[in-house]
């Protein structure tokens, strides 16, 4: 069930984002019998959608005995209990299904306290009678995974506790990450944050440029921890590609607020790489979205790459297999290579490529080179001991490839920001660009 606002300009319509809904069902192990929209000028308080759709969507349940009535927006507690009551189905909105999908997903420790607590903090408000009523209709798996039941019945100051302690366990693990991550900068050795849509081939792209065997699948949210693999530039300097989770538009609070820390890797890195689906019909509106989110985790102001994935499917014609894909005619190949040209244009620094085939990543991190020394300057510096706040700004600001101390002072050579450059001048052995 999704639901267009007429007084809200909406990035994605309806259609649209209900498709995309179809796939997280799908992601989650449920099969999609039907889909409807409604133009609403407002939400309904009670219902969310108006009364005459909650009679066509029970007049539905006896038709096609559906089991679960999927929500596109996130209903309050009160809307979510009346529409059980009325259609006798679980209902489940989106929010939920995507929390559903990531308590599977999460492999680390870091990554399922994540969840759990992402869920306990959207079941907080709902702890009523709804979870009674749920259990007795008996229909098990999505929305009710994670923490069991019998919690779910218990009062809310044992979730509130609950809370409490899994946000103290990941403090203790968030330490760690940080620890890791200073070591990381003082290496010196700089970061390349993979971002993009959910399936847009981040995990693929990271696998082929460095060997390592993230899951790939055909599925959203197939990544939820971050994972970090050394890359050889073409210039022999050592870079750090981080794959990490993927965004979808209408992504829950909840969620951004507990994957904060693994979000914070993005803001972190010294250059973004965002990858684009650019097979996908959407993609213009999924790049929207990520940016979106970027902004909001303040990482909006890095330089960024962009790469446009899987153009081996304009070569080989396989757009025409999509069968399997109902409804959505799939595009001309023609409008597809048209979109490319004119995505190319929009996007500075962007690079064609197919992760799956190893298409035009020479030229990819060609790009992430050049654009990483963009407004750096190569020099060698001796720093007097007693000007150690240069050093340590070198390290933070710049990167050091060597570092050596001998009598006169501390000998650094590396690359400095254009803009730190008067600072490091008096100590200049040698500039070489
Ligand atoms: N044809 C084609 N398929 C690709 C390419 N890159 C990735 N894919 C497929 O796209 C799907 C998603 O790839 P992933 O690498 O898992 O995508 P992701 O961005 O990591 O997705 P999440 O982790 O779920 O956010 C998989 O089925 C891949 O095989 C490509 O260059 N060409
Ligand atoms: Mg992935």
């Amino acid at each position: 069930m999704g639901v267009e606002l007429k007084r809200k300009r909406e990035l994605w319509r309806a259609e649209d984002s209900v498709e995309e809904l179809a796939q997280l069902a799908r992601t989650a192990g449920i099969e999609v019998l039907g889909s409807t929209i409604q133009r609403l000028q407002a939400p309904n308080s009670a219902t969310f959608v108006g009364s005459g759709k909650v009679e066509e969507l029970r007049a539905w349940g006896r038709e096609l005995e559906y089991d679960v009535l999927l929500f596109d927006d996130e209903l309050r507690p009160r809307q979510q209990r009346n529409l059980e009551q009325e259609l006798d189905v679980k209902v489940v909105d989106r929010t939920a299904l995507i929390l559903d999908i990531f308590a599977r997903h999460a492999r680390t420790k870091e990554g399922r306290l994540q969840v759990e607590l992402a869920q306990y903090e959207y079941r907080l408000p709902r702890l009523t009678r709804m979870w009674t009523h749920l259990s007795r209709q008996g229909v098990g798996g999505v929305g009710l995974r994670g923490p069991g039941e019998t919690q779910l019945e218990s009062d809310r100051r044992e979730i509130g506790r609950r809370i409490a302690s899994l946000k103290k366990q990941l403090e203790d693990v968030r330490v760690h990450r940080r620890q890791y991550r200073n070591r990381r900068k003082k290496a010196g050795v700089p970061v390349v944050a993979i971002v993009g849509y959910t399936n847009a081939g981040k995990s693929t792209l990271l696998n082929a440029l460095s060997g390592a065997d993230v899951l790939v699948e055909d599925k959203l949210f197939a990544t939820l921890d971050p994972t970090t693999r050394r890359v050889t530039l073409p210039d022999g300097r050592p870079v750090l590609f981080t794959d990490t989770v993927g965004f979808i538009h209408k992504l829950p609070t909840q969620l951004v607020a507990s994957f904060r820390a693994t979000l914070e890797e993005i803001n972190e890195a010294d250059l973004l790489l965002h990858i684009l689906d650019i097979t996908h019909p959407n993609v213009e509106e999924q790049s929207a979205t990520v940016e979106r989110v970027l902004r909001e985790l303040g990482a909006h102001n890095k330089p960024v790459v962009t790469a446009l994935n899987k153009i081996d499917l304009l070569e080989n014609g396989s757009f025409e297999e999509g069968e399997e894909e109902v409804g959505e005619e799939p595009p001309e190949e023609g409008d597809v290579i048209e979109r490319v040209l004119e995505t190319m244009v929009a996007y500075p620094n962007c690079v064609a490529i197919s992760a799956e085939e190893r298409i035009g990543l020479e030229q990819l991190l060609q790009r992430v080179q050049e654009v990483l020394w963009e407004g750096f300057r190569s020099v060698m510096v001796v720093l007097p001991y007693s000007n150690d706040g240069l050093l340590s700004l070198f390290h933070q600001q710049g990167l050091v490839d060597r570092e050596e101390y001998s009598e006169r002072g501390v000998t650094v050579e590396g690359r400095v920001p254009d803009r730190l450059i008067h600072r490091f001048e008096p100590y200049l052995v040698q500039s070489t660009d």
